[in-house]
């Protein structure tokens, strides 16, 4: 998980407060103090964890817990705000058909940006075209050809011409019919007279309406200086930080870009293609503190899953409290194309308790092994999983070229999963858990889980 060392130690002071028998002033003091460590550890800027901690100790100390509310709750709210505070700034990319340029320094992630926001509006319906203006580096038009291709966007490049503005002006004329175009552009040691006037010239004959910074998370806290240098120059419009997933500093880069003029509007989670987050303080914070994200879950199910997986079988079988092999393996399915067991877990509220305990490279395995096996079985055994003894155990080894004990043990995680899914739905526990979290949720989002996420 992105941040996960913050994570951790964000969690363990709301479990220090879940655990203590009453609030008080030294408990807050405490409270506080490891707050400071937390953040600061996780590279947030000195002055920024000080006004934190003090608007929590003062609204912690002074604000009265709203009716309904107890206090351990209220303090936790009040952290959890302070904490959204510290990144929120701004608003999403919207979802409509524009041109957006990507700008920064050498190696920051700009091409795979490219090609994972292309996939992101392909994802959303929309078509897109890809413009390959880096005149530098002698690969840059096949890096981004192969992201093309692998996503379904069109590219569009002059390998070999230097002028940057031209391959931009024919790129928009070859690519007018597409909704989305995306612009990628040459880097730069350091942001330099030469840059800062391509940036300029390219922008004035594209006019993109958004004008993004890609920046390296790794700096840490520089990241800041940095976006408003940019700012300053070429006047970006968002900054996307990425390798989040390979630096303990990202909370510094996050919260050091999110007291600029810029706003974050993406996250780069991983060299994955799809390893793009829409930033979303809320729910980034949210997650961070084990509260889960079930909104987040709830777009990654929308748009990953197709409708060849008939997920909305899948759910009506549960509900009957009928759950075959055939479930299970669109079950499978469909989280193998969600992404990693381990980002999954980590955004449903409370599951990142089990997240110490679950071995998740093992679990993986074992699940492709499952996968193996049950591509060897009939659909009249999947359907009917009884049915699924001695000497056919013997065949589907044979056929997946595991050994019958694989089978057996396919059989027994069967029938587990078949005793959990028939007690979530009598778990009322469970439901009021789920019934809280809608309740931090906008009513759009309530009503994209009650329509199945089927909305848009
Ligand atoms: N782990 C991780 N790696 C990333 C991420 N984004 C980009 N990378 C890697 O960073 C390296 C540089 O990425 P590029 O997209 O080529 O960077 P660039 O800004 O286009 O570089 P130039 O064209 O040389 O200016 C590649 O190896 C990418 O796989 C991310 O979010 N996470
Ligand atoms: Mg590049």
């Amino acid at each position: 998980m992105v941040l996960d060392g913050l994570g951790k130690s964000l969690r363990g002071v709301l479990d220090r407060i879940n655990g203590t028998a009453t609030i008080d002033e030294n408990l807050i003091k405490d409270v506080c103090k490891e707050l400071q460590r937390a953040l600061l550890q996780a590279d947030v800027n000195v002055q920024l964890v000080l006004r934190l901690t003090n608007n929590v100790r003062d609204r912690a100390l002074n604000e009265k817990p709203p009716a309904g509310r107890t206090s351990k709750e209220h303090v936790t709210r009040i952290i959890y705000e302070e904490l959204v505070n510290l990144l929120k700034n701004g608003d999403p990319i919207a979802l409509k058909p524009q041109t957006i340029m990507l700008v920064g320094l050498y190696g920051q992630g700009k091409t795979t940006t490219a090609g994972k926001l292309a996939n992101y509006f392909i994802k959303k319906g929309f078509t897109v075209g890809l413009i390959g203006a880096d005149v530098y580096r002698p690969a840059a038009y096949d890096q981004l050809k192969q992201l093309g291709e692998k996503v379904g966007a069109d590219v569009y490049g002059e390998p070999g011409q230097k002028d940057a503005v031209k391959i931009v002006k024919d790129g928009l004329n070859k690519l007018s019919d597409k909704n989305i175009k995306i612009i990628d552009t040459s880097g730069r040691h350091a942001l330099e007279d030469d840059l800062i006037k391509e940036i300029i010239d390219i922008a004035a004959v594209a006019k993109p309406k958004e004008r993004i910074l890609v920046l390296d998370s790794q700096v840490g806290q520089q990241a800041g200086p940095q976006a408003d240098a940019f700012n300053k120059a070429v006047d970006v419009t968002g900054v996307i930080l990425t390798k989040m997933d390979g630096t303990a500093k990202g909370g510094g880069a996050l919260s050091a870009v999110a007291t600029t003029d810029a706003r974050i509007v993406f996250l780069g989670v991983g060299e994955h293609i799809r390893d793009l987050e829409p930033f979303d303080a809320d729910r980034f914070i949210s997650r961070l503190l084990g509260m889960g994200d079930l909104a987040g879950l709830v777009e990654i199910a929308k748009t990953e899953i197709g409708k060849e997986d008939d997920m909305e079988k899948l759910a009506r079988n549960l509900m009957s409290g009928r759950f075959t092999l055939t479930d299970m393996y669109s079950q499978m399915k469909a989280v193998n194309k969600m992404g990693t067991i381990q980002k999954l877990v980590g955004m449903i509220p409370g599951m990142n308790k089990m997240e110490d305990k679950i071995d998740f490279d093992a679990t993986q395995d074992r699940l492709n092994t499952y996968k193996v096996i049950m591509d060897s079985m009939t659909s009249g055994e999947k359907d009917e999983p009884n049915l699924i003894k001695g000497k056919r155990i013997e065949r589907i080894a044979a056929g997946a070229g595991v050994q019958p004990k694989d089978v057996r043990d396919l059989l027994k995680q069967y029938n587990n999963s078949k005793k959990m899914m028939g007690s979530i739905g009598k778990d009322r526990k469970m439901r009021k858990k789920m019934q809280k979290q809608f309740g931090n949720m906008s009513p759009e989002q309530l009503k994209d889980i009650e329509n199945g996420g089927d909305t848009e």
